[in-house]
């Protein structure tokens, strides 16, 4: 079965997103958001607590880059206890929105980080005769390669040939294209910082809707410091991290017109790292969520 105890392999995480397909048919329907350059596909799930009536769309992805582990452990968390969960708050943004829910958008990758390098970040795409990959949150369509990027294959950061070189970025963008109009929050699970970061990453300017948007974060971030006291900072990624571009935050932000968009860096601060040990999957599923269950609050009332 499925647990929060250990980090999951691909197979097995999809495995159960099909499971509860058909433990909550009513509820849970599983789509294919993208392909990979390794052939595999790039699963998620449809929530939908009120089949047949429309509501708010929430995006949820995790696993972009590959060696973080904590983020797609936290994503599959949440989900489970959006079916679950009899907390009222948590009930409450469940059943008012529809979600989709993809713990794992860079799969190739995270595979490779079982097999062979546990911090693989990159896509599998060859490039040459010795790189491997292109950074698929450097590789989308706004601003794509102007900072904070690299033109060299071998590098962690390479943009890309072009911008959506890789066919998980490309894919991944039409479907959310697809459903684009529907969706009022996009969040997107990284790690490590313990910050959450407001577009964009191409300058430290405050564009579009940040004023409301940081006051939404910085409730969200209150909340989780609830629980354990876990400190999160909130601000625009150029200001409060680094410059990037290419990010899916930024094309999501700028293409979809989507009034929330928003990147977690979950736990830690760099004490573990990327190599976070599980037992803090289920702490850092359980203030994530309270944080999450704030800002979705907050967005309604702002919509
Ligand atoms: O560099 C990144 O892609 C993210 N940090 S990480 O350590 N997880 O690699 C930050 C992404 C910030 N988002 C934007 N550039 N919009
Ligand atoms: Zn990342």
């Amino acid at each position: 079965g499925f647990s929060w105890t250990s980090y999951a392999r691909i197979d097995q995480i999809y495995d159960w997103l099909i499971m509860l397909s058909s433990q909550y048919p009513r509820i849970v329907t599983v789509i294919e958001g993208g392909r990979t350059s390794e052939g595999r596909r790039i699963l998620g799930v449809k929530l939908s607590f009120q089949p047949g009536n429309e509501r708010r769309g929430v995006w949820l992805d995790s696993l972009i880059h590959a060696r973080e582990w904590i983020a797609g452990a936290t994503t599959t968390f949440i989900l489970n206890e959006l079916l679950t969960s009899t907390d009222p708050g948590v009930r409450e943004v469940a059943d008012n929105h529809d979600w989709y829910i993809f713990p794992v958008i860079n799969p190739d990758g995270y595979e490779y980080t079982h097999t062979t390098n546990r911090l693989w970040r990159k896509t599998r795409k060859q490039y040459g005769v010795v790189c491997y990959g292109a950074d698929p949150n450097r590789n989308w369509g706004f601003r794509w390669n102007t900072g904070g990027s690299s033109s060299q294959p071998c590098s962690d950061t390479y943009a890309g040939p072009n911008s959506f070189s890789e066919i998980e970025t490309d894919t991944l963008s039409r479907y959310l294209r697809s459903i684009g109009q529907n969706i009022v929050a996009y969040i997107s699970f990284h790690s490590y910082s313990q910050m959450i970061l407001l577009p964009y990453g191409h300058t430290a300017r405050h564009l579009d809707n940040y004023n409301q948007v940081r006051g939404i974060g910085l409730r969200g971030a209150q909340s989780l410091a609830k629980r354990y006291g876990t400190q999160y900072v909130v601000g625009n990624v150029a200001e409060t991290i680094y410059v990037a571009t290419g990010s899916s935050m930024d094309w999501v932000k700028d293409t979809l017109k989507v009034p929330v968009a928003l990147t977690y860096e979950l736990r830690d601060k760099g004490n573990n790292g990327f190599l976070l040990p599980a037992d803090q999957i289920i702490p850092s599923g359980l203030e994530t969520l309270d944080s999450l269950v704030t800002i979705l609050l907050q967005t309604d009332r702002l919509l």
